[in-house]
């Protein structure tokens, strides 16, 4: 259902000065996280905004994105390669709700109907256009809240919260702990159940960070265009400078058990809506204190 983009733009090398500084950078995030517990290990801060969306602050740290060369299904483009999230993140506990979606734009795009029922048929564009109306409530502004689309590095870290297997709950799928099509299994595990619709989010187990949905359900538009990941370690990257793509994260109710691993990634297009396509936000506190 979902084709692989594979308008790549050219790999842009790093240059010699910028991994000193990325080596700099990543003392400093390692020592910050050698004060705190390993990642994915505590149980993060929440706060709920004014329209009923909850985030949980996830910690600042260091992992290993996309795939290890043995692990089945793995795509070319899965670089294995070390990244550091420099700062914390408030990152969406849930896939954003028809419910949260009408209330912030007036609308209701989805082919499958209910109030608790993630987004679907939202555009990259769209997706982009909500968080700036959410941004610009009145109760948002006042509360220092501002609101975009995560990283494709921010959303595998927040999915794998501390995980190296291709899920945060192991290394197979069918279906009963995500919602995907369950007859097409990864792993040595069972056929399971193939819902073929959407589910209310929240159904399935959360990861160790209290997040959901983040495999399965609907695939999730990432600020990023697609393009090759870096090959070295990197500080906060924001993908590829310009692209045809962007990317999408976490596989959807449609897909096979491989095409919702944790590193599985697409560059698909920004204006397509479609009804396995949805989104979480991050939370942007503008009240927050600088890291000590
Ligand atoms: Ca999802």
């Amino acid at each position: 259902m979902i084709e692989r983009d594979e308008n790549m733009v050219t790999r842009r090398l790093p240059l010699r000065h910028m991994a000193a500084m990325a080596g700099m950078l990543f003392t400093a995030v390692a020592l910050c996280q050698t004060k705190s517990v390993p990642v994915g290990q505590e149980s993060p801060e929440r706060q709920k905004n004014s329209v009923g969306m909850e985030f949980a602050k996830l910690s600042q740290g260091v992992f290993q994105m996309g795939s290890p060369q043995g692990e089945k299904d793995r795509l070319e483009t899965e670089t294995l390669h070390r990244v550091g999230i420099s700062k914390k993140t408030w990152m969406g506990v849930h896939e954003v709700t028809q419910a949260q979606y009408a209330r912030v734009t007036g609308e209701s795009p989805s082919h499958f109907k209910g109030d608790n029922l993630p987004v679907e048929k939202v555009s990259y564009d769209d997706a982009v256009d909500f968080c700036r109306k959410l941004s610009a409530l009145p109760q948002e502004l006042a509360a220092g809240r501002s609101y975009r689309l995560p990283t494709e590095a921010e959303w595998e870290y927040a999915c794998r919260a501390g995980t190296t297997t291709p899920f945060h709950f192991g290394d197979a799928t069918n279906g009963t702990q995500a919602n995907h099509d369950g007859t097409k299994t990864y792993g040595n595990i069972p056929s399971g159940p193939n819902l073929g619709k959407t589910a209310p989010v929240g159904s399935y187990p959360a990861n160790a960070w209290g997040l959901y949905d983040m495999h399965g359900n609907v695939w999730e538009w990432c600020a990023d265009w697609y393009g090759p990941l870096a090959v070295d370690e990197t500080i906060d990257p924001q993908g590829a400078a310009q692209g045809t793509g962007r990317v999408l994260r976490g596989g959807s109710w449609a897909n096979h058990g491989k095409n919702c691993r944790a590193a599985d990634r697409y560059g698909y297009d920004p204006a397509s809506r479609k009804n396995y396509l949805g989104f979480r936000v991050v939370l942007e506190q503008k009240k927050d204190q600088p890291l000590k």
